[in-house]
């Protein structure tokens, strides 16, 4: 460029305007700008040798050479707005996420429309077995203090019936005050507490939920699983009525078919207790893996609430009495359903989900 003269200045306008466009990227143009319009360039030196010039002479030569730098300055920086732009799109198209990979072939088919899953139905389907003998249904929290998951429930601190439940404490207020639920029964007291606060006894009532214990999953055994509480308080209920209630339940959930029986058990919140099982619907009570070779199937726990319970909650169980009852929804959808391993529920296999739909 050393032969640049003011006499051939539009040809070197010309041929920079030509280097600006031919600017591949961002990082070029900022190593070259410097010698094309900057401190570097033919341009500058031209400037600086018009000194010798007249001052007319300058007046013209140095009009010349600021249009020509304005040109390709202006050029330089749309250029500059263009790669800006080209690279901003290659980046977003480089982090682009690909949904092809994720929802494979079926991503331009219409959306298949869900469906409520099998422990749903199955709550639903109780749900309905209740109210149909007269109960009606509440809820109740996932998260409980010490006192409605244990001590209202006949259970002081260090009472050895707590091991029946491993328990997930939360980090909230003292340590070991707060706890995910390890079944249904503490909204038993919080019913009995508002009921006896709304002076609205008798109660006949079922409450369904989630549950957490730190059990190993197994064939018949999940971390969060789902309870359904039931529980009757009113004058003269007997042991009779309890059994009573769990035969018509059984009957109408399982169909005559399913055999059911209580054994003797212990809950510290009902006296007596007992467990109440069905015939294994895997084997037919022939035994196999899912029933341990038993034959039988516990779905739940039952028995007559302990006077200690009335007390806690502020009930007079010389005047009251009544019956309480949980069963594991997971396994009345397994038992049902003849689904051998209950980890089956929680696997989300397509396959599976859609059997229940
Ligand atoms: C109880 O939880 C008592 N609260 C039941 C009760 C209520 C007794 C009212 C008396 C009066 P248990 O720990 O046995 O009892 O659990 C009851 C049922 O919940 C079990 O029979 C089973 O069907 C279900 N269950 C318990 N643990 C799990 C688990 N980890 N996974 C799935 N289901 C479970």
């Amino acid at each position: 460029m050393s032969d640049v003269s003011l006499d051939n200045l539009d040809q070197h306008t010309a041929d920079l305007l030509n280097a600006v466009a031919a600017l591949s990227s961002l990082e070029e143009l900022v190593t070259r700008e410097s010698s094309l319009v900057g401190k570097r360039s033919v341009l500058s030196s031209l400037q600086k040798s018009l000194g010798g010039l007249t001052p007319d002479e300058r007046r013209d030569a140095g009009a010349r050479l600021q249009e020509s730098r304005r040109r390709v300055t202006e050029a330089l920086e749309a250029r500059r707005v263009d790669l800006e732009a080209q690279e901003r799109r290659a980046t977003l198209d480089a982090d682009r996420l690909d949904l092809g990979d994720v929802v494979g072939p079926t991503v331009s088919s219409p959306l298949e429309p869900g469906h409520p899953g099998i422990i749903a139905v199955t709550q639903l389907a109780l749900e309905e077995v209740f109210v149909g003998m007269g109960f009606r249904v509440e809820d109740g929290p996932e998260v409980e203090s010490d006192w409605y998951n244990f001590e209202a429930l006949n259970m002081p601190p260090a009472h050895p019936a707590r091991g029946m439940w491993d328990t997930f404490y939360l980090e909230m207020g003292e340590p070991e005050t707060v706890v995910l639920r390890t079944h249904t029964s503490p909204t038993q007291i919080h019913l009995m507490e508002r009921a006896v606060r709304d002076d609205a006894l008798p109660i006949h009532a079922v409450m369904p939920g989630r549950c957490f214990r730190r059990d190993t999953p197994d064939a018949r055994h999940l971390a969060a699983f789902h309870q359904i509480e039931g529980i009757v308080v009113d004058r003269d209920i007997t042991f009779a009525d309890l059994a009573g209630t769990i035969d018509a339940f059984t009957r109408a959930y399982f169909g005559p078919d399913i055999d059911s029986r209580l054994r003797p058990g212990y809950f510290p919140f009902t006296e007596p207790s007992a467990e109440f099982e069905i015939t294994c619907t895997i084997c037919r009570g022939e035994g196999c893996r899912t029933c341990s070779q038993t034959g039988w199937i516990e779905l739940g726990g039952c028995g007559m609430i302990d006077p200690a319970v009335f007390a806690a909650v502020g009930i007079d169980s010389t005047t009251w009495s009544g019956f309480a009852f949980g069963f594991g929804i997971d396994r009345c959808a397994q038992m049902r359903h003849e689904i051998a391993d209950m980890r089956a529920l929680i696997d989300n296999d397509l396959r599976f989900v859609r059997q229940f739909s």
